[in-house]
């Protein structure tokens, strides 16, 4: 039994238990979330007149503070309780107080039972367990390592690797034997005929080179080299090449993990690689701000761009940019024929700011023409997945002359897609889920049926597993992105037990101790964002050009709204209207607060303005709820509402001009994967308050170079933000204190160079290993197959019969 519900259960404080599990009874709700829990405590401290330190302090304080969930159940009560991050106990109490350990599996029919789902007496559901999978390869043991996989899997398997010398040179000779482009060697050639002639070679190579200047260009020297065995890659000058050879001689005498990580690093392995963003509207102009085109296209692009220029770098120095290795990215996204005023029916669209980075749209089969013809929503893209993998590979060979070396998913279809393509393909798969959407939308499994039909998270939730399991690796933004925070549950987490009543029952969905999971963050354009006070790369005229959208316009087809004093200070917010967005919720706080009105006026910046120019339900009625806080609190003069989709460099520019006039940037969202916007505005200088609900938890560091809010907290929100806006009245360095620290922030944390240096080496040692360890995962991909045919497949196939009768 647990250890806190033992205590509880030994002292006097069984009886506080008994009582507090009545009156949850009395409430006549039967499931508890950890919010209601923690609510219903506090309430039952107050009510009972419990002493000050009962509710942090008590054991039982303890356990509730560990309890994730409460479900109600005639005499009995369960509780699952999280003693520590990515680890849950299961526990039935009954009226007695008896407790009884539970099993996932009774969890999972309790659930069911729950909503009247539960159907013994008819068989078993479908069971869904991937623990057997990982049980072959590493497992992280403390949990404050999750997100480390590399570094972690590197020593592991180093370690194994180099209780035998011979073998790990012999590794090394066929690994290195293996590397071309197009036909031209790289490396090491037929000359080096075995392990033990690498090992003589590089000593003669190293002394070679090591007679010649160091900056001696590789070219000079290219064909005694190739005499010796070596052919390019090494590096391009004398003193580079060296360096790279030393590194491998040092590994070849005495191995380390350190070494070998760095030596991988340099290997030229990774040339073409596909990024993979299939939903919404993915182009360079006049996208953002619609449903389902948000942060991950800005992602993708920033991070094509930025893996071009950092493989064009590693080309270089290997020596390889003159011999006519040059890089390609290639974003494949959907081709969407009726383009409604964007590029998106266009096959192939060069991305600016590089040399050979594309997108490459493919048409869904018009399997459907009515809905194949137009933008798809997410939530309902499913049907068109497996055939447009296979039309995307075709596509994808022609483009490169060959295949990839990296195919990288994007959100859950992308990962999909990228599943069946590295299926086919046998090329590495990375996955990135920006936002899993089954924490964001609360009993999303539970009652799937009922939400069926306009969500489908049957597939979602059944595509999410499979792409999540066949990754070799995974890289998230953030740590709690995979397993949460002490207090609350990793979005990665939430796959791990849980039951789709009448589909299956996931008892092992994810090994979120396996050594694939790699936090390695976004970064923000810095060509774009950058800070306001940087005024020799601004633009005078766009800077007044946006000053007067921002504050003064008076053109009702794009703001809607008049500044009665447009020189208070400017509450500024920018988001998609999606209900999660929440900008209603900002709006209503400011609302509420006439004090905020009093010193602030509200400027929102959002896609659109009029509900009958949208075909999304959920942007409608955020429309309509926007309209009806303005009425309401009567907010007309005090509030500016640009529906606008601004180019990229007039967004940059919006952020500076609201921090030229000392203004705060608010981020309201009730839930955040990670948060661009954030970024955005923290790099041009915004002190900015975000939600605490997500990955800004981790962006931000509370009052050192921002602020936490709690979105559902009108009022301590409204709060924290008058305290700042004082603050700033009273001592004008305060807001240029917290800009500054905002910047530095970004600056040593978050950049797109950090990023994908990161995710080059990833790709490199993973794929290395692969090689090496020849890891079998082939039990886990067939079984991965048995469920995408098997479940998902029949449903994308009776969507698609619905889509054809609308
Ligand atoms: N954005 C925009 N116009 C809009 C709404 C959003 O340009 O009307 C941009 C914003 O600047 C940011 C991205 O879209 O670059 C949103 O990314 P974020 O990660 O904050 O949220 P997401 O939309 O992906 O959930
Ligand atoms: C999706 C989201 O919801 C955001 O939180 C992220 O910042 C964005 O994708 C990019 O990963």
């Amino acid at each position: 039994m647990s250890d806190l519900i033992e205590a509880v259960l030994k002292s006097d404080e069984k009886i506080d238990l008994r009582q507090f599990a009545s009156e949850l009874r009395t409430t006549g709700q039967q499931y508890f979330l950890r919010n209601d829990i923690v609510r219903a405590f506090s309430d039952y401290c107050t009510h009972h007149e419990k002493p000050s330190d009962f509710y942090h302090s008590s054991h039982l304080g303890k356990l509730i503070l560990y309890t994730q969930e409460i479900i109600l159940e005639n005499e009995s009560l369960c509780m699952i309780i999280r003693p520590k991050i990515a680890s849950q106990k299961i526990f039935r109490i009954l009226e007695d107080l008896t407790v009884e350990a539970m099993t996932v599996q009774e969890l999972l029919d309790l659930r069911d039972r729950l909503v009247n789902h539960h159907h013994p007496n008819e068989g078993d559901v479908l069971e869904l367990d991937f623990a057997p999978f990982y049980d072959y390869s590493p497992i992280i043991r403390d949990p404050k390592n999750i997100g480390k996989g590399v570094q972690f899997l590197n020593r592991y398997l180093s370690s194994k690797l180099f209780q035998d010398p011979e073998q790990t040179l012999e590794l090394l000779y066929e690994f290195l034997s293996l590397h071309q482009y197009n036909g031209l060697q790289l490396l090491i050639n037929q000359r080096i005929k075995n392990r033990r002639e690498l090992s003589q070679k590089v000593k003669q190579a190293l002394s070679f080179v090591g007679d010649r200047p160091r900056e001696e260009s590789f070219e000079n020297f290219r064909f005694d080299l190739q005499i010796l065995g070596f052919e390019p890659g090494w590096g391009n000058t004398a003193g580079r090449v060296h360096a790279t050879l030393e590194i491998l001689d040092e590994l070849i005498d005495s191995p380390n993990d350190a070494g070998l990580e760095s030596f991988i690093s340099r290997i030229p392995m990774i040339f073409r690689i596909v990024l993979v963003s299939v939903h919404g509207w993915f182009g360079q102009e006049g996208v953002l701000g619609r449903p389902d085109t948000g942060g991950q296209v800005v992602y993708v692009l920033d991070q094509a761009r930025s893996l071009e220029k950092q493989l064009q770098e590693e080309f270089k120095l290997g020596g390889l940019d003159t011999l006519g290795v040059h890089p390609k990215v290639v974003v494949l996204s959907r081709l969407i024929p009726n383009a409604d005023g964007t590029r998106c029916n266009e096959r192939l669209e060069k991305i600016y700011g590089t040399d050979n980075g594309w997108i490459l749209r493919v048409p869904f089969r018009e399997q459907n023409p009515k809905m194949t013809q137009n933008w798809i929503s997410r939530f309902e893209i499913w049907p068109y997945l497996e055939t447009y993998a296979i039309d995307a590979e075709k596509e994808l060979l022609a483009e490169f002359q060959g295949k990839p070396d990296l195919i990288v998913g994007n959100y859950s279809d992308g990962n999909l897609v990228a599943f069946l393509l590295a299926r086919r393909l046998k090329v590495t798969q990375c996955n990135i889920a920006h936002a899993l959407e089954k924490s964001k939308y609360l009993f999303s499994n539970l009652y799937w049926q009922d939400l069926e039909s306009q969500y489908h998270f049957s597939l979602q939730f059944t595509a999410d597993l499979i792409a999540m399991n066949a990754a070799n690796f995974i890289i998230s933004s953030t740590y709690q992105e995979i397993v949460g925070t002490p207090s609350s549950v990793g979005q990665y987490e939430s796959y791990a037990c849980f039951t789709m009543p009448d589909l299956y029952h996931v008892v092992n969905g994810i090994e979120l101790f396996s050594p694939k999971f790699n936090v390695v963050a976004p970064g923000v354009n810095e060509t774009v964002y950058f800070p306001y006070t940087r005024t020799q790369d601004r633009i005078p005229s766009n800077r007044e050009r946006l000053e007067e959208l921002l504050l003064t316009l008076d053109d009702p087809t794009q703001v809607f709204g008049k500044l009665e004093d447009p020189s208070k200070q400017i509450l500024f917010s920018v988001a998609r209207l999606d209900r999660i967005k929440n900008l209603t919720g900002l709006a209503e706080c400011f609302g509420r607060s006439p004090e905020l009105q009093e010193h602030c006026n509200l400027i929102l910046v959002a896609g659109k303005l009029r509900p009958e120019e949208s075909t999304d339900t959920e942007e409608i009625s955020e429309m309509q709820k926007l309209y009806g806080i303005i009425e309401q609190y009567n907010l007309y003069n005090k509030i500016r509402w640009l529906g606008v989709r601004l180019s990229k460099s007039d967004s940059g520019e919006l952020y500076r001009v609201i921090a030229d006039h000392k203004g705060i940037f608010v981020q309201p969202a009730l839930f955040e994967a990670f948060g661009l916007t954030i970024l955005e505005a923290m790099v041009s200088g915004l002190p900015t308050f975000a939600t605490q609900f997500g990955g800004p938890l981790e962006i931000i560091q509370d009052k050192v170079n921002g602020f936490y809010i709690n979105p559902t907290n009108l009022e301590e929100t409204a709060e924290k933000l008058l305290e700042f806006v004082s603050k700033h009245q009273q001592n004008p360095h305060y807001w240029e204190e917290i800009s500054q620290r905002a910047i530095e922030r970004v600056y040593t944390t978050y950049t797109w160079k950090i990023h994908t240096t990161r995710l080059l080496s990833l790709s490199k040692i993973y794929g290395f290993w692969n090689y090496t360890s020849k890891e079998n995962r082939e039990d886990m991909l067939r079984y991965l197959e048995a469920l995408f045919y098997l479940v998902y497949k029949p449903r994308a196939q009776a969507l698609l019969e619905e889509h054809r009768g609308r």
